[in-house]
């Protein structure tokens, strides 16, 4: 997606570094106060007005969320973008593509955003995972990238992201679902990993932390009087098919709510909705993304989770 803005910052050679020996990296700024401050607005609107429930792009992560009257205690927007174009054109998306372009390359390309609220004294914990371990399909490679940028400060009261360093050296460690529940959307690392071994990472208002796909990450509930916002942009390198055998099988056992209506939704004619945004999110300009967007497709039509 491309933004009017100029790109303003650049990583240095030692962050760069940093980054790729620990598998994430927090920087102090990355848009503006006056542009987080819109940001907070659009965010409080589109989480008010469930902006994307009917289509399954509006859920709560750690609850069976098939009501409309029991508080979420973890709401996420997938692409808030397609329910706030306004979006589409601001400084954070700007640097992030040019930071992404800086960490893994030439190729990479803006794969998927994110809106996740954690309420005041109510915002629960988001569990431990690797966001590869969230993909459907495993029989892709995938090197993929996530920027995250808080709208208001982000502390360890309030539940900044927490990492363990050089966890994006190892494999995908099996998942599982939150007390073994299908119905809930979130994952949760089964184990293999140290909790004691993690490093919180506190940041001020629009400064963000970013960390690679197989980064073990967790964010603690929100302990705190004010909201918890936090836009979150990833980017990854077009998945090239994968030669070697991996089975994701606990987001095939998903049973949401969410996953009801966004199958509902598309047999109503959302699939076609949903290929227009990527063709206008710029699918065409990456041919590469065919034979994965295009086994993407398939598995929607035949109405499993993608
Ligand atoms: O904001 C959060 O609580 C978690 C975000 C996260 O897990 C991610 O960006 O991958």
């Amino acid at each position: 997606m491309q933004t009017s803005q100029t790109p303003k910052v650049e990583l240095t050679p030692a962050q760069i570094a940093e980054f790729h020996e620990r598998g994430f990296l927090a920087i102090p700024q990355i848009s503006t106060p006056e542009e987080v401050e819109q940001l907070r607005g659009i965010f409080d609107r589109l989480f008010a007005q469930k902006a994307g429930r009917a289509e399954g792009a509006q859920f709560d992560m750690v609850t069976h969320d098939d009501d409309d009257n029991t508080p979420q205690a973890l709401p996420a927007i997938i692409n808030p973008v397609n329910f706030a174009p306004e979006l589409r054109d601001t400084i954070f998306r700007s640097n992030a593509g040019h930071i992404a372009r800086q960490l893994l390359g030439p190729s990479v390309t803006a794969s998927f955003e994110h809106a996740i609220l954690k309420p005041p004294r109510y915002g629960a914990a988001t569990p431990w995972h690797q966001d590869e371990a969230t993909r459907v399909d495993a029989n892709f490679d995938y090197e993929q990238l996530s920027i995250w940028m808080p709208l208001q400060e982000a502390t360890l009261e309030n539940g900044c992201m927490q990492y363990i360093p050089g966890t994006h050296q190892q494999d995908v460690l099996p998942h599982r679902s939150p007390k073994s529940d299908p119905k809930i959307h979130a994952i949760e690392c089964a184990g293999g990993f140290d909790p004691a071994d993690a490093i919180p990472c506190p940041l001020p208002s629009g400064g963000a932390v970013m960390h690679l796909g197989r980064t073990l990450h967790y964010a603690g509930p929100n302990n705190s009087d004010i909201p918890r916002r936090a836009y979150i942009l990833a980017f990854e390198i077009p998945p090239k098919p994968s030669t070697r055998q991996r089975d994701f099988y606990w987001n095939r056992e998903k049973q949401t709510a969410g996953l009801d209506r966004k199958r509902r939704w598309r047999k109503q004619g959302g699939i076609l909705i949903e290929f227009g945004r990527k063709l206008r999110g710029g699918l065409w300009r990456h041919p590469s993304r065919i034979v994965f967007e295009a086994r993407r497709a398939i598995r929607a039509l035949l109405g499993r989770a993608t």
